[in-house]
């Protein structure tokens, strides 16, 4: 008989002093993705901040700054997201938008 029941089963890495580490798979950073709004000619400027402050929890004088960026340089980033916070929002601009009539669109950029 090998182990007569009087040792104790040696495990590997117990008891001499070996240090042994789990497996550690590396994570990847999930993707991000800037939400854009684009500008347009109709959309009211305070419409523009209201969403800017309801959606992407701006105070008014950043909402204001972002909306100003985007009236004057065609675009401007409201926020960078994972891909399904960036859809949502997205979403969120765009139905609040068209239930009030307004042609704002607002779209997502890989970074
Ligand atoms: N250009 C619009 C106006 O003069 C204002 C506006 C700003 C519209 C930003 C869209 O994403 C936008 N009323």
């Amino acid at each position: 008989m090998a182990n007569a029941g009087n040792q104790p089963d040696e495990r590997p890495g117990e008891g001499r002093g070996l240090a042994i580490e789990e497996a550690r798979p590396k994570l990847r950073k999930p993707p991000l993705f800037r939400v854009v709004l684009i500008n347009d000619d109709y959309t009211p400027m305070e419409f523009v901040v209201e969403i800017l402050e309801r959606i992407f929890s701006m105070d008014r004088p950043r909402a204001t700054r972002v909306m100003l960026e985007v009236h004057t340089k065609g675009k401007g980033v409201c926020g960078v997201y994972v891909h399904e916070i960036a859809e949502t929002k997205v979403a969120q601009v765009t139905s609040y938008a068209q239930q009030h009539q307004h042609p704002l669109l607002c779209t997502l950029e890989e970074m």
